[in-house]
């Protein structure tokens, strides 16, 4: 297809700076010795807030191609909200992208679907793309409806969005039962899935939006299938947990994905 793909590692609540630093360093090290070519794939990682920064310095002095971005961003944009990270301070560390309604954060903070449109809009309006997570639970799968509940899910986030804005979504489909489980979904199924929301996209916003959103694929993804998900013609790439922990498996990813 004419998107480049995605791989963004989800780092959760990993890593100190120092570890980050090394981390993107040797990730960088494996990249260029296999000659990747990051016009083929998009590489990003997503540190803890307190990382961030010191991501920001070394690609800069290095002049790394890696991008990076944040696992969510405040709705406000600033005041009295303590221990919110604003969207204007993420981009201004070099942010590119923004992981917006992920299912530990649907699940451990109180963010709703009114929130998570807040924090898309925030993020677009200070210039990153967010990374929308949707996905059915395992009660949806049981009951085989976790097609409608998926694009129902980012037909609600991403209504009120002008065409513009659309087109700069990215969309990660995470079927929740298969986060951090090692149980990965079939490639069929998340083919099915991404088409399906791909569709939607087409239907609420035209060909354009449909043609250049992003769908990634997240739940358990490693090496061993990640191959026969990215030979899915609607499976633009991988939002990676457990397996971005170690720089040479995230590398083997990326370069599946290249
Ligand atoms: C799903 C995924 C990354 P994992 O949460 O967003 O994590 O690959 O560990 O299932």
């Amino acid at each position: 297809s004419a998107r480049v793909p995605l791989v963004a590692g989800n780092w959760k609540m990993n890593f100190d700076h120092l570890e980050a630093t090394y981390f993107v360093q040797k990730l960088a090290w494996l990249l260029r010795d296999a000659h990747f070519d990051y016009r083929h794939c998009e590489v990003a990682l997503m540190p803890t807030f307190t990382s961030i920064r010191s991501v920001q310095v070394l690609v800069e002095a290095d002049n790394l191609k890696i991008r990076y971005g944040a696992q969510a961003v405040s709705v406000t944009t600033q005041g009295a909200f303590t221990g919110d990270v604003s969207a204007d301070m993420l981009s201004q560390l070099g942010c590119s992208y923004v992981i917006v309604g992920h299912s530990e954060r649907r699940k451990y903070h109180p963010e709703d679907d009114a929130n998570i449109v807040d924090q898309v809009r925030a993020t677009l309006t200070a210039g990153m793309q967010p990374i929308l997570c949707v996905g059915e639970s395992s009660e949806e799968h049981r009951q085989g409806i976790e097609l409608d509940f998926a694009v129902g899910q980012v037909h609600d986030v991403t209504r009120d969005l002008n065409e513009e804005e659309a087109a700069r979504l990215i969309i990660a489909y995470e079927p929740v039962w298969a986060i951090g489980t090692g149980q990965v979904a079939t490639p069929q199924s998340a083919q099915e899935a991404s088409k399906a929301m791909r569709d939607d996209l087409r239907e609420t916003f035209g060909p354009h939006v449909a043609q250049t959103v992003r769908v990634l694929y997240g739940g358990s993804v490693t090496s061993k299938n990640a191959m026969q998900m990215i030979s899915q013609p609607d499976v633009d790439g991988f939002l990676v947990g457990g397996a971005s922990l170690d720089a040479e498996e995230f590398a083997r990813i990326s370069r599946l994905t290249e």
